[in-house]
C-alpha cells in the first residue's frame, strides 16, 4: 500500500484551529504502535447537519444504528476497491493508515466517500500540426479545472451520489464544473446530456482506488474511478466552449507533462494517461 501523505499534518482544511496531531512516515502503518497517538476529534458542522450525503453520528446516537459495512448499504456503497476495511471501535479505519484526526472532518460517510474523475483529453494542435514535447511524443491536453476550495488545479471530479451510476457522475461532473450546466435551463441542459452521452460511450479507465486527498481522515476517505474519454482527431469534445462552475472556479485545456503541479494524486492519473495513449511525459 503506497503511503499517504496529503492528509497528514498541518491544519484540517477549511478549519482555523484543528491541526492533525502529526503522524511521521514510520508512524502512518497501524501495524506499528505509535502510544503517544492523540489525533483530534473533527467532523465539519455541515456534516453533522446530517444533509442527504452524509451519515448519522454513530458514535454519539443512543439508539444502535444499523450500518453495512464493506458492503451495498442500501443505495450507499460502502465497499472499498482495496482489501476490505477494519471496524475499530464501531467506526471503519483508514486502510492507507494513520491521519493525525479522527471523526469525518468534511467528509459525510464513514469509510470510503465514493468519488468519479473524468479525464478529458486531446492532442495539442498549432497551426494544424500536433505538438511534440521534449521526449519527441506528441503532447496531450485534458480540461482541467481549478478549485474553489484550494485553489489547486485539478480534474474536474465529484461525488458519486447515492444509487447514482458512476457513468453518470463522470458526465454531470464534468458538465457541472467544465461547462456551468448548473446554470443552463433545463431545456439546454438536457440537450447538452444528450450530446454529450456518445462522446462519455467510450471511456478507458484510468485508475480505481485510494485518494490520498486532503480532507482524508482515520474513519473516513476519498476512494475514485478515473476514466479516460479522449478526442483523438480534435472533432467533438475538443472544440466545446469551457465555462467554470459549481465548485470551479476556472476552466482551461492543460498541457500534461511531468511538470504538472496537480490536486491529490491527480498527477499520477496523467501519467498513466500519457503512457496508455503514447503521449509526451
Ligand atoms: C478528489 O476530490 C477526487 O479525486 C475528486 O476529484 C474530488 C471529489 O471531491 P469534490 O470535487 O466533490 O470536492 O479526491
Ligand atoms: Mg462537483
Ligand atoms: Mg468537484
Amino acid at each position: 500500500i503506497k503511503m499517504h501523505t496529503n492528509c497528514r499534518g498541518g491544519l484540517y482544511p477549511r478549519t482555523k484551529d484543528i491541526y492533525r496531531f502529526d503522524v511521521p512516515d514510520d508512524k502512518v502503518s497501524w501495524d506499528v504502535e505509535y502510544k503517544e497517538y492523540q489525533p483530534v476529534d473533527y467532523t465539519a458542522e455541515s456534516v453533522l447537519q446530517q444533509p442527504p450525503w452524509a451519515d448519522p453520528d454513530i458514535r454519539k446516537s443512543s439508539e444502535p444504528i444499523k450500518i453495512k459495512w464493506n458492503s451495498l448499504d442500501n443505495n450507499i456503497d460502502r465497499q472499498t476497491f482495496g482489501k476490505k476495511y477494519d471496524i475499530y471501535n464501531h467506526v471503519p479505519r483508514n486502510p492507507h493508515g494513520r491521519t493525525g484526526i479522527i471523526g469525518r472532518g468534511l467528509l459525510g460517510r464513514w469509510g470510503p466517500n465514493h468519488a468519479a474523475d473524468p479525464i478529458i483529453t486531446r492532442w495539442k494542435v498549432v497551426d494544424g500540426h500536433k505538438v511534440k514535447g521534449q521526449d519527441g511524443k506528441p503532447v496531450l491536453q485534458f480540461i482541467a479545472i481549478q478549485r474553489r476550495d484550494t485553489g489547486d488545479w485539478a480534474i474536474p471530479g465529484g461525488m458519486v451520489d447515492a444509487g447514482e451510476l458512476v457513468t453518470t457522475t463522470l458526465q454531470r461532473e464534468f458538465s457541472e464544473e467544465a461547462l456551468n450546466a448548473l446554470n443552463l435551463t433545463p431545456e439546454k441542459r438536457d440537450k447538452l446530456r444528450k450530446c454529450l452521452k456518445v462522446f462519455f460511450k467510450n471511456g478507458k479507465e484510468v485508475y480505481k482506488g485510494y485518494v490520498d486527498d486532503i480532507r482524508n481522515t482515520d474513519n473516513s476517505w476519498i476512494e475514485t474511478v478515473a476514466m479516460n474519454f479522449h478526442d483523438d482527431n480534435g472533432t467533438s469534445v475538443a472544440n466545446l466552449a469551457l465555462t467554470a462552475g459549481d465548485d470551479a472556479v476556472s476552466v482551461k485545456w492543460l498541457d500534461i507533462a511531468q511538470s504538472l503541479k496537480l490536486y491529490a494524486n491527480h498527477k499520477e492519473f496523467m501519467k498513466k494517461v500519457a503512457n496508455d495513449l503514447n503521449g509526451s511525459w
